[in-house]
């Protein structure tokens, strides 16, 4: 009997995964392959349901000879294994990010003379509802607050991006690219001091207060599911910390990275250009411990940042640091630096990895931005976060639109380089 393929990446069975199964019973034996979490949070959307109830939840389907496991996005290793005669799949794979996919088991079945079937993709109201409470859910704070722990123990390296905005989260949390057969999408979102400051035209020196942080937030939670790293500046008073744990502990925010700094804090990219005051050891990690003992939840992480490196105090004072602030119970340790070359950021990584082989470490590439994710996971990076690309790449681009309608007194000179009217306005999704 021939055998027939099909790869389900869902946490909840609709009438669409089940007319693929009836249409895949036409053709022989079904397969249906139930894709780790590793890989669905590259492709598609974080799983609501951990992976066993998914795998579960297929095998109790009927119609079905067995369940395998699929732990790659691409089909190379599954189709090597069971040499289907088709696979089956909806036919929202011919177009978008996942043509790559298409593309990819197309070129293994072709080897052989296997076959590949897409089946017209079933739109329902009731497929719309479940996909869109599925999100909703995401962006639940228990759920959206967990993922982050979640993610550090299913990616070799979590990636953050920055947003300031509903707009900036949107962009963070809906780009997917798909490039050499493969496709990727960021994992977490980093609210950056510096740039919701410049976003509200202020500068980065812990003048836009937390009521106002925490709208910003707000913003961006309304709009998005990934989780959220919230650059806690100093994270002010311990007295005052400890509150501002316990709500973006209830928000659903996954974590705040403090610094330990103390007065007026500057941004870390001046240096010692400007008088920056670094806090004792003792001060911050009295801080650390009381915002531990504020929260409520496992989920919460508080990650200490060690400006030794940014002003000269060498790297014998980082790892002292980082040594007392994980002993303190930070849940992580981020070590900035302001140089080109990586290399004080991998001797950091190296020695403390030499000394604690679980405490996540926290990198900015902000300067040093040649080396690559991979190379930083190798040296024992678990996130790596862009701190500050979107809004420096957006405010030249809005800055020379400004000039050039000043100079022709007109706007059609710089309506090619503008995203269409059509596209913005259906940019956003509706309810
Ligand atoms: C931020 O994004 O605000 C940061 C990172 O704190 S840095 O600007 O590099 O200090
Ligand atoms: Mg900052």
């Amino acid at each position: 009997m021939k055998t027939v393929y099909t790869c389900f990446t869902t946490d909840v069975i609709h009438e669409g995964h089940l007319n693929i199964i009836r249409q895949a019973r036409k053709y022989g034996q079904v397969i249906v392959g139930v894709l780790t979490d590793q890989a669905m949070i590259r492709f598609d959307r974080f799983p609501t349901i951990p992976f066993e109830e998914r795998l579960a939840l297929v095998k109790g389907l009927e119609g079905i000879s067995r369940v395998v496991v699929q732990d790659t996005i691409l089909y190379d290793e599954i189709v090597r294994q069971l040499r289907p005669d088709y696979v089956i799949h909806g036919d929202n794979w011919l177009t978008g990010p996942q043509k790559v996919i298409r593309d990819n088991v197309e070129a293994l079945l072709g080897a052989y003379g296997g076959q590949l079937i897409d089946v017209p993709y079933t739109y329902s109201e009731n497929i719309t509802r479940i996909d869109r409470q599925m999100r909703e859910k995401l962006a639940m704070p228990e759920y959206r607050r967990r993922r982050l722990r979640q993610l550090l123990g299913l990616c070799p390296v979590v990636k953050a991006i920055e947003a300031h905005s509903g707009l900036t989260g949107l962009i963070a949390e809906k780009t997917v690219v798909a490039q050499d057969g493969r496709l990727d999408q960021f994992d977490a979102m980093w609210v950056s001091s510096l740039c919701d400051s410049t976003a509200k035209g202020k500068p980065d020196i812990e003048l836009v207060d937390m009521s106002s942080r925490l709208r910003t937030i707000d913003d961006i939670m309304e709009v998005t599911t990934k989780p959220i790293i919230l650059d806690g500046d100093t994270g002010g008073l311990p007295e005052h910390f400890v509150y501002n744990v316990r709500t973006l502990e209830r928000m659903g925010v996954s974590a705040v990275i403090i610094e330990d700094k103390k007065g007026l804090k500057k941004n870390s990219l001046f240096g010692n250009q400007v008088k920056q005051t670094q806090d004792s050891i003792e001060g911050f990690s009295e801080k650390i411990r009381a915002g531990k003992r504020a929260q409520l939840t496992n989920d919460f992480m508080i990650i200490a940042r060690i400006e030794s490196l940014i002003l000269e105090r060498g790297m014998e004072d980082a790892l002292r640091r980082a040594a007392a602030f994980a002993k303190a119970g930070a849940d992580g340790i981020m070590i900035h630096s302001r140089k080109k070359d990586p290399a004080e950021i991998l001797e950091f990584c190296g020695r403390f990895r030499a000394a604690d082989e679980h405490t996540p470490i926290v990198v900015v590439p902000t300067s040093f931005n040649a080396i690559t994710e991979e190379e930083l996971a190798a040296h024992g990076v678990n996130i790596v976060i862009y701190a500050n690309q979107l809004t420096r790449s957006a405010f030249p681009a809005m800055q020379k639109t400004a000039e050039d309608i000043l100079r022709c007194h007109r706007a059609k000179e710089v309506d090619e380089r503008l995203m269409p009217i059509k596209e913005i306005i259906t940019l956003i999704d509706e309810l």
